[in-house]
């Protein structure tokens, strides 16, 4: 599609492929999937490539007229997401707090497992990637644990896929859930749709294998938009 998030998705998706980021092949999820391609945030790994990827997350966020009070980060990979997000979003005129959590508490010094501004408000989740929602149920616990409202989330891709509940597949997806059970906001740079786009224009016999190969896996464990 040629309208402006749908331009910035496909230029995502090629930025995560052209960093290594976003990789096809056989890979297992945490909810024990085999995938035909992963997206490992982790791999945005130099100064210019996370200033790149914080300004596709406040564009996105920006333009989804979400509003909130504060972000967000949860442990770990959510630390530097929340980090570069805030700065850049504070660059284009929104400035706020931002807080993230350990993973293991404290028992000495400032305690406790939260760090920077204190919870509050209305909170924008920031984190790399939605599959089967684990990751998203822990930060909103978390939230609500100190009396703040789990508002949004910003997330870089959205797998499309089927949550799990009690290590059972569900027929909707974790973004899903989220949006329409829990009354949250849910905002992504792009999703599963837009890789697939991606790759149907890529062509040649690498790009329509990846192709064929995702959508078989869309097929067995993918959601209706
Ligand atoms: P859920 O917590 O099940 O939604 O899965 C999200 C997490 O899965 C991410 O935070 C990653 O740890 C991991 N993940 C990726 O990072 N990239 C992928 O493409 C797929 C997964 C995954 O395991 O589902």
């Amino acid at each position: 599609p040629a309208d402006g998030m749908g331009r910035l998705a496909q230029e995502f998706v090629q930025f995560a492929v052209d960093a290594g980021v976003l990789r096809f092949g056989e890979f297992k999820t945490k909810a024990g999937r085999m995938s035909p391609y992963f997206f490992n945030a982790g791999l945005f790994d130099d100064g210019a490539k996370m200033a790149r990827l914080a300004e596709f997350y406040a564009k996105a966020i920006l333009a989804s007229g979400i509003e909130f009070d504060m972000v967000f980060g949860p442990a770990y990979k959510g630390i530097p997401l929340a980090a570069t997000v805030a700065v850049e979003l504070a660059r284009q005129g929104k400035n706020v707090p931002f807080a993230y959590n350990r993973k293991e508490a404290k028992d000495h010094g400032e305690g406790g497992t939260l760090v920077g501004a204190p919870l509050a408000g209305r909170v924008l989740i920031v984190d790399d990637v939605m599959s089967a929602g684990t990751a998203a149920r822990e930060s909103i616990a978390i939230i609500q644990a100190a009396g703040a409202t789990p508002h949004a989330v910003a997330i870089a891709l959205d797998r499309q896929e089927m949550a799990t509940e009690n290590g059972q597949d569900v027929p909707h997806s974790a973004v899903q859930y989220v949006r329409n059970q829990l009354g949250m906001q849910v905002c992504t740079i792009a999703k599963l749709a837009d890789l697939l786009l991606y790759l149907q224009a890529q062509g040649g016999d690498a790009g329509r294998g990846h192709h064929e190969r995702v959508l078989a896996y869309r097929q067995r464990y993918g959601v209706q938009d």
